[in-house]
C-alpha cells in the first residue's frame, strides 16, 4: 500500500478513536509485522520514565511519565519569570558556545557561580534554576520532547532558556558542549577531566565537592549524584558520524529510525551511561551536566543543518511527513509559552547561536584547542585528558603551619553564621553548609573594596574586594581550590564578615 494512503488511513482512525476514548493516545511508528516493515499505530500507556528505551523496538508498548509527582503549580511569578527567559538571540546578543574544555578558568567560574545564583534564587517557586529544569518534566513538555523528531527542536529551545536565566545572572555566559566523544575514546572515560570539581563535578555517587557539591534535586531525588558508566554509552564519532550522513530530520529521529542514526536513542545512552538523576527523564535536567549534553546534540544539529543546506535542502521546513504521536505532529503547542512544534526548526534560535568547531586533528592540524584535550595522532583524533594528566595550577599548595590561625578563622565563620553581618536583604542566598545570608541586591561582585593580607589575622572584620582577592584569599587558606565556588559564593555578597577573636 502507498504509504500516504496509509497514513491518511492511520490519521483518520486515529481521529475517530481519539475521540471515542479521549484518555488514550497513540503513537504512530514503523514495526515490522509478519516480515514486512509497515507504519502501524501503538497505544501509548502512563508510566515509566527512564530514557533508553527505543521507540523503534516493535510491539514495544511506549510510556509517558507518570506526571503528578511533577506537576508543580506555577503562581504569576513563576509564569512571568519563565516568560522573560522565551526568546532568541538577535545581532547584539550573539552567542558563541565553546567546548567546555576550551573556556578559559574564568569561564568556567562564571558559568558555575551563574548555575548557582539561579540554584539560590528563592523568588520564584523552588529556585530558578529547579523550576525551569522542572519544565522537562511536566508532562505536557515531556510528551512534547522526547519520541519523536521535535526532540531536536524542543530541546534547543529549552536550552535557549536556561542560557537566558544564566546570563541574568552573569551576562556573559553561554552552555558549553560536552563533546562526549572525546572521553568516548578514552581507556576509562569516567577518569576524564570533565568529572573533576574545577568542571562539572565528581562521577562516583554524590557530588560532595566542587561547584555543585551537595546539591539538592527536588522531588525527594535527594543529592545529585551520578554513576559513571554504570550502564549505557557514550556517543562516539562514529556516532555523530552516522548521524550527518544522513540529509533529513525524519532520518536522524523518531519514530522507526534505526538506532545508529537516530540522535535521540544516542543520546539516551549518554544520559544512562551517567546515571543517577540523569538517567531519570523527569529529574535529569536538575543536574547541570544534562545543558553541556544537549548543547552537543544541538551543535550536530546544526552542523546537520549546515550540511542540508550545502545540499539544498531547507532545514526551516524540514519536518517529517511521519512524526508518531500527536505531540509531535507540527501544529501541536511545544509546551514551552505559545512556541509550537513546527517553530522548533525555524532559523531564528540559531541564528546567533555558534558553536566553536569540535576539537579534531591530525598528523598536521591541531584543533584540539584546550590544555584539557590532547590529540592522539594514532587515532587521528583528540581526546580528553584525565583526572590524574591534568596539573591543575594550584597556586594554594600547602598552608605554612604558622598559617594555620586564618584557616580556623574561615572555618569558623562558614560553621557560625551569627559572625556574618547582614545586609539589606532583597534576595536571599545559600551558601554549602544551607545557611541562610541576606544580600543587598545592588552588590556588584566584581566591585569591592581592597582587601589585604594582614587584615585576615589581625583584624575582627576582613573586608573583600575583588574577585582575585577572594581567589588569593582562598588560595592563602586551604590546600585546594576544588570548594572554591562555595567560599565564592559566600564572600562575593559580604562585604564584611565577623568572627569572634575568643574562639581562637
Ligand atoms: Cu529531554
Amino acid at each position: 500500500m502507498d504509504t500516504r494512503i496509509l497514513f491518511l488511513w492511520i490519521t483518520i482512525y486515529l481521529c475517530l478513536f481519539v475521540n471515542s476514548v479521549r484518555s488514550k493516545s497513540f503513537f504512530i511508528h514503523s514495526a515490522v509485522v509478519n516480515g514486512k516493515k509497515k507504519i502501524v499505530a501503538t497505544e501509548v500507556n502512563s508510566t515509566a520514565s527512564s530514557f533508553g528505551n527505543s521507540a523503534s523496538t516493535t510491539k514495544k508498548i511506549l510510556t509517558e511519565p507518570k506526571s503528578e509527582k511533577f506537576e508543580i503549580p506555577l503562581s504569576s511569578a513563576d509564569q512571568e519569570w519563565l516568560g522573560s527567559l522565551l526568546y532568541h538571540p538577535n545581532e547584539s546578543d550573539i552567542r558563541i558556545r565553546k567546548e567546555y574544555r576550551q573556556l578559559s578558568k574564568e569561564e568556567r567560574e562564571d558559568l558555575n557561580l551563574a548555575f548557582n545564583l539561579l540554584k539560590n534564587d528563592t523568588s520564584v517557586s523552588l529556585n530558578k534554576y529547579d523550576l525551569l529544569a522542572n519544565i522537562h518534566a511536566r508532562s505536557s513538555a515531556n510528551a512534547n520532547a522526547h519520541q519523536g523528531p521535535n526532540f531536536m527542536g524542543w530541546h534547543r529551545v529549552f536550552l535557549l532558556m536556561m542560557e537566558n536565566a544564566l546570563r541574568q545572572k552573569v551576562k556573559t555566559v553561554t552552555i558549553p558542549y560536552w563533546d562526549a566523544t572525546l572521553d568516548e575514546a578514552m581507556d576509562k572515560p569516567y577518569n576524564s577531566i570533565i568529572w573533576s570539581h574545577d568542571f562539572i563535578g565528581s562521577g562516583d555517587g554524590v557530588i560532595r565537592k566542587g561547584a555543585f557539591g551537595h546539591w539538592q534535586t527536588q522531588f525527594g531525588y535527594g543529592y545529585l549524584m551520578r554513576f559513571l558508566g554504570g550502564q549505557g554509552k557514550l556517543m562516539s564519532t562514529e556516532n555523530v558520524e552516522d548521524i550527518l550522513s544522513k540529509s533529513r530530520l525524519g532520518e536522524i529521529t523518531n519514530p522507526g529510525v534505526e538506532k545508529k542514526f537516530n540522535i535521540e536513542e544516542i543520546h539516551n545512552d549518554v544520559h544512562v551511561w551517567i546515571g543517577g538523576q540523569m538517567k531519570t527523564i523527569e529529574i535529569a535536567a536538575f543536574d547541570p551536566i544534562f545543558y553541556p549534553l544537549h548543547s552537543f546534540t544541538d551543535c550536530i544539529w546544526t552542523e546537520f543543518r549546515e550540511k542540508q543546506k550545502a545540499k539544498g535542502i531547507d532545514p526551516t521546513s524540514d519536518y517529517p511527513e511521519f512524526y508518531g504521536r500527536p505531540t509531535h505532529s507540527p501544529f501541536a503547542p511545544m509546551s514551552l509559552g505559545r512556541v509550537m512544534v513546527i517553530d522548533g526548526i525555524s532559523d531564528i534560535w540559531n541564528q546567533y547561536v555558534h558553536y566553536t568547531p569540535r576539537p579534531s586533528c591530525n598528523e598536521t592540524y591541531n584543533g584540539c584547542n584546550s590544555p584539557y584535550i590532547k590529540c592522539d595522532i594514532s587515532k587521528r583524533k583528540c581526546i580528553s585528558k584525565s583526572r590524574n594528566e591534568v596539573e591543575l595550577k594550584n597556586q594554594s599548595s600547602k598552608l605554612k603551619n604558622n598559617d594555620i590561625m586564618p584557616t580556623k578563622l574561615v572555618k569558623t565563620g562558614f560553621e557560625n553564621n551569627v559572625h556574618f553581618s547582614k545586609e539589606t536583604d532583597s534576595e536571599m542566598l545559600y551558601i554549602s553548609n544551607r545557611q541562610l545570608i541576606n544580600i543587598s541586591a545592588d552588590v556588584n561582585y566584581r566591585n569591592f573594596t581592597k582587601m589585604s593580607e594582614s587584615s585576615i589575622a589581625g583584624h575582627k572584620v576582613v573586608t573583600i574586594t575583588t574577585i582575585s582577592d577572594v581567589y588569593q584569599f582562598y588560595s592563602y587558606l586551604t590546600d585546594s581550590h576544588t570548594d572554591l565556588i562555595n567560599l565564592l559564593l559566600f564572600l562575593i555578597y559580604l562585604r564584611q564578615f565577623h568572627f569572634k577573636p575568643e574562639h581562637y
